[in-house]
């Protein structure tokens, strides 16, 4: 009979048949087929669990789930002294009563495990010891990940510690249900003002994060509403503490430190009143009445915005310290945000530098804040854009407990609808050695707290997981979770096989799938930053709204301090010590030695920290404005090398997720030809320099909609200019019937493929059909969800029709739908002549 299961199972793995969506992630748990099930044959029957905890008790269940799902087996369950051979599960303490002669070669901390097999009265077991028992939930999430991986688990003797004892998650999510910066629709834990009945979907996700051992996550936007702290929204909150205590995560808000009087009646928030400070200390009281386990809170104060201590002329440390001194009692935690500037910054002062604000504000503060305050520190001094340096913060806090923040949601990185994988990024950050007093201090093991001794620190990473199926809305986004997760438990882990065992997790062990995917994503950040912002000129994206497509105007000229500085003659922000802002200043010699002189600056920052001519020749040799050309045009090749390595998984993997990557990455690979041509017309307009090689601006396949035929559409223009092919495109603002467009062709006969780029809005679902003669060759609704009102870079879509037969004379007529404020816009019609080599899929 076994066998006979074990062969449905393999077979239901092998064939791919079932469509998935991916809420189950990296825990798919597939079946093994028959060859790799056999290598677990003399597993043991059985499960023992050494003592009676919630998470010990849950990771039991997850070892029978997972065991049951991959190879088809049910294990007995039982506890205490084993019977007969077992997988034991329990803490090293428990251990002790038990076997008190096994013991790991080295000392278990914080929530470390051990595996091993060991003789336990007189029965053959392997044991999964955790130091607590959330780490003996981590080490069964382990020894569930080798068999999903087709590792061997006989003669285990392995000891794993966390890095850092701090490991949280941030949602961005409001009360209502939406969530800042989230690209997976509503929240999982809220919907209008109060907490979801239902929260399944929080259960499962504090599985996700415990999986890959993050242990606290506060659920609130940082902008914080300051209901999150009302007397009747507390129980609500005990109930996602609950959803989540199974998995040892800690739940954790955003506070907003005007509470006192806005929600508290007090006629003040001064952090040093008396009366400020009893009333967090009784509302702390109140809080962990309800949730004793309650881990703590974030604070985002005089950031964009938001009240916070200036307002009284006190400092960060003032406001950190009166609510972190309510939270020692129950050993809570406060995360207060160094990511604090004035967004009305003067631009024409060329010594203002909004980089330079984190350290300048919490530097002079060193020592201050109390021991259960950790200072939450952006991974860069402006704001999670493509590629930023280190903050100099980390280097700039020696007595103060910190942490970084680092960002899955995608906000500045593609939202989801880009795939980057940031693991690469986020290990370059982690590893760089802020020298400080000469000696090497890695920013891993600054916010570790090694470097200097601290006792608490870590891990912070903004999230947004939403309600759709697959949790960020992109299945190969899922792997910024993951890797998140495993980089910051041990950071001397490699993007490289991170991906790896997310790739056989996620998807399949077969080689091809994990090296055609790790291939992409490993590829994926270096792609998406040479189409939006190379040589440290940051995300050029429209920062004065959606985040999102090209907008490089709008770094400019205005408060935020994002800028760009590019004029006719150069391009950069000098933040030299000698000519500059100084912000090279906030490192220590050692750093600056790197950054100050030009020639030493790497030139992937090269644009960060140096204003120079377009002329300038980079080390690579080449000028920055041929390497800003030749980069958008590389991005852009890359990004259709990534549809075509996907096309060669077809049949490899499940229907449904092959499907919905497909799409996404042919959606990318059209969006990346938007952001080329708007970067490098915006470049080449400002500079007045020609592309050598002559592609930019110049676009012979490419017929602009305004030149076409029209009947009943009319041209406008577009806002900014360099979001449309030059600057125009053509609406149908008459919504009682349809527009049409006439292109003739005057090309040979052949085969032809056709992009046809056009806007979708979120603001109606308009249609396009296409037809050569009379017959409809194709035809789609705009209905993307695109974060734009207008047609704009953001909205730019390209629409590929491969495989046209086209003769001269051809009549190509698109026919546009408009829907509510969506009229059915077009930008431009590509024609490209191609080479049928198979059916497109
Ligand atoms: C939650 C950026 C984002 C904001 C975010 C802010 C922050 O500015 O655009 O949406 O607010 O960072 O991290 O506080």
């Amino acid at each position: 009979m076994a066998f006979v299961l074990l062969f449905v199972y393999a077979f239901v793995g092998a064939t791919h048949t079932k469509a998935e969506e991916g809420a189950a992630a990296w825990l798919r748990y597939a079946p093994l087929d028959v060859e790799a099930a056999r290598h677990y044959e003399s597993l043991p029957a059985a499960t023992g669990l050494l003592g009676d905890g919630l998470v010990l008790k849950t990771a039991q269940t997850e070892l029978v789930r997972g065991l049951k799902s991959m190879l088809g087996r049910t294990l007995r369950i039982g506890s205490g002294i084993p019977t007969e051979e077992a997988v034991l599960i329990g803490t090293l303490a428990q251990l002790r009563d038990v076997a008190p002669d096994l013991k790991p070669q080295q000392e278990l901390r914080g929530d470390g495990f051990w595996l091993t097999s060991a003789q336990v009265h007189g029965h053959r077991c392997i044991v999964i010891l955790g130091a607590n028992d959330r780490g003996a939930l981590y080490g069964v999430f382990t020894f569930l990940s080798r068999i999903a991986r087709h590792l061997s688990v006989s003669g285990l003797n392995e000891v794993q510690q966390p890095s850092a004892p701090v490991r949280w998650a941030n949602q961005w999510d409001n009360l209502d249900g939406t969530i800042e910066r989230g690209y997976a629709g509503r929240s999982i834990f809220f919907e209008n003002g109060s907490v979801r009945t239902d929260l399944t979907r929080v259960s499962d996700y504090g599985r996700l994060l415990a999986s890959v051992g993050i242990n606290g996550c506060t659920v609130n936007n940082v902008n914080a509403d300051l209901r999150v702290l009302d007397v009747d929204f507390i129980p609500q909150l005990a109930r996602i503490a609950q959803a989540f205590r199974p998995w040892g995560v800690q739940l954790g808000v955003s506070v907003d430190v005007s509470t006192p009087k806005t929600l508290g009646g007090l006629d003040s928030f001064d952090p040093l009143d008396v009366r400020v400070a009893e009333w967090w200390q009784k509302k702390f009281d109140e809080l962990y009445r309800a949730i004793p386990d309650f881990g703590g809170v974030v604070v985002k104060a005089d950031s964009e915005g938001r009240l916070g201590p200036s307002f009284y002329g006190r400092t960060p440390a003032d406001a950190a310290n009166v609510i972190a001194r309510s939270l020692r009692p129950h050993n809570g935690i406060v995360f207060y945000r160094a990511f604090v500037y004035n967004h009305h910054l003067d631009w024409t002062n060329l010594k203002n530098d909004r980089a330079k604000a984190a350290y300048d504000i919490f530097h002079p503060l060193d020592g201050k804040f109390d021991d259960n305050v950790i200072v939450q520190i952006k991974y860069g001094p402006i704001d999670f854009q493509v590629r930023e340096p280190a903050s100099p913060l980390f280097g700039g806090l020696q007595k103060t407990n910190s942490a970084i923040e680092l960002q899955i949601t995608q906000e500045y990185t593609g939202q989801q609808r880009h795939t980057c994988f940031l693991v690469p990024t986020w290990k370059q950050v982690l590893d760089f050695d802020m020298r400080v007093d000469g000696r090497s201090t890695p920013v891993e093991e600054i916010v570790a707290g090694n470097s200097f001794h601290r006792p608490i620190g870590g891990y912070v990473g903004v999230v947004n997981v939403g309600l759709d199926h697959n949790w960020l809305g992109n299945h190969l986004a899922l792997a910024n979770l993951y890797g998140f997760g495993r980089l910051v438990w041990n950071p001397n882990l490699t993007p490289e096989s991170i991906i790896e065992e997310w790739t056989r997790m996620t998807f399949d062990n077969d080689p091809l799938v994990v090296r055609t995917i790790s291939e992409i994503q490993l590829a994926s950040w270096r792609t998406y930053e040479s189409y939006t912002g190379v040589l440290g000129l940051q995300t050029l994206t429209n920062i004065l709204g959606s985040h999102y497509g090209p907008g490089p105007e709008s770094q400019e000229k205005n408060g935020w301090g994002q800028w760009i500085r590019a004029d006719s003659q150069g391009v950069g922000m000098d933040r030299s010590i000698a000519t500059g802002t100084g912000f090279v200043g906030q490192y220590s010699n050692d750093v600056q030695n790197i950054y100050e002189p030009l020639a030493s600056t790497p030139d992937a920052l090269v644009l960060f920290f140096h204003h120079v001519p377009y002329t300038y020749k980079l080390h690579s040799g080449k000028t920055v404005i041929q390497t800003i050309y030749d980069s958008h045009y590389d991005g852009v090749e890359s990004t259709n090398r990534f549809v075509a390595e996907w096309k060669s998984l077809h049949g490899l993997i499940d229907g449904a997720r092959y499907q919905d990557v497909l799409a996404q990455l042919t959606y990318q690979s059209g969006h990346a030809v938007v952001w080329r041509d708007a970067i490098n017309d915006w470049f080449h307009r400002i500079s007045g320099i020609a592309d050598v090689k002559g592609r930019v601006g110049n676009h012979p396949d490419r017929i602009e909609a305004e030149s076409m035929l029209l009947e009943g559409y009319t041209p406008m223009d577009v806002n900014p200019w360099e979001g449309a092919s030059g600057g125009k495109a053509i609406q149908c603002t008459d919504t009682k019937q349809p527009c049409t467009v006439i292109i003739r062709f005057a090309g040979s006969s052949g085969w032809y493929a056709l992009d046809i780029q056009y806007f979708d809005q979120n603001n109606g679902v308009s249609k396009y059909q296409v037809f050569v003669g009379n017959q409809l060759v194709d035809e789609w609704i705009a209905d993307l969800h695109l974060p734009a009102t207008e047609p704009n870079g953001d909205s730019s879509t390209r629409r590929h029709i491969s495989g046209m037969a086209l003769r001269p004379g051809d009549e190509i007529r698109i026919e546009g739908i408009p829907d509510a404020g969506e009229f059915a816009p077009l930008d431009y019609v590509e024609i490209h002549k191609m080479e049928l080599i198979s059916p497109a899929r």
